[in-house]
């Protein structure tokens, strides 16, 4: 019913983009060890996943998320913000295409997939140090024939705005309030995160259950109370390069096979 893209680890993850994390040394053997779990953990969830090999010379080429946004009707392979990471997309861009139909974002337009939330038919776009007003501009044009609304939203403190609020299940939001003004999701189910887990707000929905960092147990005694079923992965060393679950995949339905036929 889904399909994963992955990207296994660079040997030169250490070189990582770092915004608002300290940069401490990775342990490579053991980030490639919590990869390989956190791709077990997306074929438990349902997913197929198709894993392209490591690009060695890209530091954050594993944090395939933002080089590409993948709706039902179209795949846009975005511009990333970071210009050590407008790389990424090339060996991304041929798999999506044999996927869905293809748009892109043009210069001077950047976006990164972090940035990028859909719930439904609305698309949340944190206006971030990586994602600029003409992405935005350029990504509400792509959508609008799909009937896709693209809102741009204000980051703070945070790399992405899905740094900061994630979709934990339908019409509800995992959310960091000091990172992302949250009146503007009032319509949605807001769960917060646990005071004492900054970084607990990134979560990767599949289906009815989220993959969601092991480090955070107070705020996944929220989730799992609100009903939502969890699955945990220790992703220690990708959190040192300021990733979580979310930006090591692409989920998309598998539209040749809907039903997990
Ligand atoms: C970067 O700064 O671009 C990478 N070190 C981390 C990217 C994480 N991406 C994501 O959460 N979508």
């Amino acid at each position: 019913m889904w399909i994963a893209i992955t990207r296994d680890v660079s040997a030169s993850l250490a070189g990582c983009q770092l915004s608002f994390v300290p940069r401490v040394p990775i342990d490579l053997e053991l980030a490639r060890q919590q990869h390989a779990e956190y791709v077990r953990a997306l074929e438990s969830r349902g997913c197929r996943v198709l894993a392209l090999p490591a690009q060695d010379d890209l530091p954050d080429a594993v944090f395939v998320e933002d080089v590409a946004l993948v709706f039902d009707e179209v795949a846009v392979m975005t511009r990333p913000g970071a210009e050590s990471r407008r790389g990424e997309g090339a060996s991304v861009a041929p798999l999506l295409a044999s996927l869905r139909p293809m748009r892109a974002i043009e210069a001077p337009g950047t976006l990164d997939g972090g940035d990028v939330m859909r719930v439904g038919r609305q698309v949340y776009v944190g206006r971030s140090a990586r994602s600029n007003d003409e992405g935005i501009e350029q990504l509400r044009t792509l959508l609008a024939p799909f009937g896709y609304r693209v809102h741009a939203v204000v980051t703070h403190g945070c790399l992405h705005l899905k740094s900061a609020v994630t979709v934990v299940a339908d019409d509800t939001l995992l959310v960091q309030p000091a990172w992302v003004d949250v009146a503007q999701f009032a319509g949605y189910r807001l769960i917060e995160v646990d005071s004492a887990e900054e970084h607990a707000a990134n979560a990767l929905r599949i289906g009815d259950g989220v993959i969601h960092p092991l480090c955070f147990p107070r705020t996944r005694e929220r989730l799992a109370q609100a009903g939502i079923d969890v699955t945990t992965v220790d992703v220690s060393e990708l959190q040192k390069a300021e990733g979580a679950t979310t930006c090591c995949s692409l989920v998309l339905r598998d539209l040749a096979h809907p039903h997990g036929d």
